[in-house]
C-alpha cells in the first residue's frame, strides 16, 4: 500500500503559492524598494589652449568614480574614429578642407557619438566631455566669413549639457605653460577672436572657474560643482543644445 504523506500535495502547492504572493511575484511588491535609474549628468569642460581642460576632465572622472558616481570621460574631437582621423590629418595641416566642410565633420564627429553618449547618461552613468559643440561653434566662427549663428545650426538638438566648466586663464598665465604646439589654430591671434567668441555662448549653465589655481586646487572647486549638479539633475530630462 502506498505510504500517505502527513501533508496533501495539493495543501503544499496551496502554501508554497500563498507564500509567493506574499513575496509579490505575483502581485505589487510589498515590503521590496522598487529603485529607479537616474540618469547620469553631462558635464563639458571648455575654454583657452593649455587652460587644463583634459587635465582636469580625466582627474574630474576618477574623483567622482572614488565618490562613488560612475563617470566615463570622452573628448572632441574624438580622433580614433574615421570622421575623426580625417579632422587629425586637418588639425596636423596634413590636408586642407574648406571652412564649413571641416566646421561640418567636426559636428557630424558628435552626432556619431550620439548614441554612446545617450546610452552612457540612460543607465546612470556622468560623462565627462573635453571639448563640446561650445568649441565647435568658437573656432569656426573666429574665422572670416563664419557668423556665429550659421555655426550653432549643425549642433543643435544635440543633448545640452548639465553644465560647462569654462577654464579661465589669462593669456600672460598660459604662455607659463610653454608655447604654442605645430596645430592649425595654435597662433595668437586666432585665441583672442576664440577667448571673444565664448563670451557670446555663455548661459546659467556655465560655472568660470579660475584656471591660474593649482591643479589639485582647481579639482576641489570643479568636484564641489560636478556634485551639486549631478544631484539637482538627476530627475530632470536632457534638454536639448539651443534649442528654444
Ligand atoms: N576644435 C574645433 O575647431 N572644433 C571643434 O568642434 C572641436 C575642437 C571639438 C584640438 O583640440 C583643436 O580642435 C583645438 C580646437 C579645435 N584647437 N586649438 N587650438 P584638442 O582638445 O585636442 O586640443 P589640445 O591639444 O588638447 O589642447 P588644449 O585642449 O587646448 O589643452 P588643455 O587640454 O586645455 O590643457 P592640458 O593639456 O590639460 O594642459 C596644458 C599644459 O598645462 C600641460 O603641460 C599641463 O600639465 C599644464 N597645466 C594644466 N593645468 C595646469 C595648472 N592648473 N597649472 C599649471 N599648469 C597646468
Ligand atoms: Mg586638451
Amino acid at each position: 500500500m502506498a505510504r500517505q504523506f502527513p501533508v496533501r500535495s495539493s495543501t503544499v502547492v496551496k502554501v508554497i503559492l500563498q507564500r509567493t504572493f506574499r513575496m509579490g511575484f505575483t502581485q505589487e511588491p510589498q515590503n521590496v524598494v522598487t529603485s529607479k535609474v537616474c540618469r547620469g549628468a553631462l558635464i563639458v569642460m571648455e575654454g583657452c589652449d593649455r587652460s587644463g581642460k583634459t587635465t582636469q576632465a580625466k582627474l574630474l572622472k576618477k574623483t567622482l568614480d572614488d565618490a562613488g558616481k560612475p563617470t566615463d570621460f570622452m573628448c572632441f574631437p574624438d580622433r580614433s574614429t574615421q570622421i575623426g582621423g580625417i579632422i587629425n590629418n586637418y588639425l596636423k595641416c596634413g590636408t586642407e578642407l574648406e571652412d564649413h566642410a571641416i566646421h561640418l565633420l567636426f559636428s557630424a564627429n558628435r552626432w556619431e557619438l550620439l548614441p554612446k553618449i545617450k546610452m552612457t547618461l540612460a543607465k546612470g552613468t556622468n560623462i565627462v566631455i573635453d571639448r563640446y559643440a561650445f568649441s565647435g561653434v568658437v573656432f569656426s566662427a573666429a574665422k572670416e566669413g563664419m557668423s556665429l549663428e550659421w555655426c550653432k545650426k549643425s549642433d543643435t538638438g544635440l543633448p545640452k549639457p548639465d553644465l560647462v566648466l569654462y577654464l579661465d586663464v589669462s593669456e600672460k598665465d598660459v604662455q607659463k605653460r610653454g608655447q604654442f604646439g605645430a596645430e592649425r589654430y595654435e597662433k595668437e591671434e586666432f585665441q583672442k577672436r576664440v577667448r571673444a567668441n565664448y563670451e557670446l555662448l555663455k548661459d546659467d549653465t556655465w560655472r568660470i572657474i579660475d584656471a591660474s589655481l593649482s591643479i589639485d586646487k582647481l579639482q576641489e572647486v570643479i568636484k564641489e560643482e560636478a556634485l551639486k549638479v549631478i544631484n539637482k539633475t538627476k530627475d530632470e530630462k536632457i534638454p536639448e543644445l539651443w534649442v528654444e
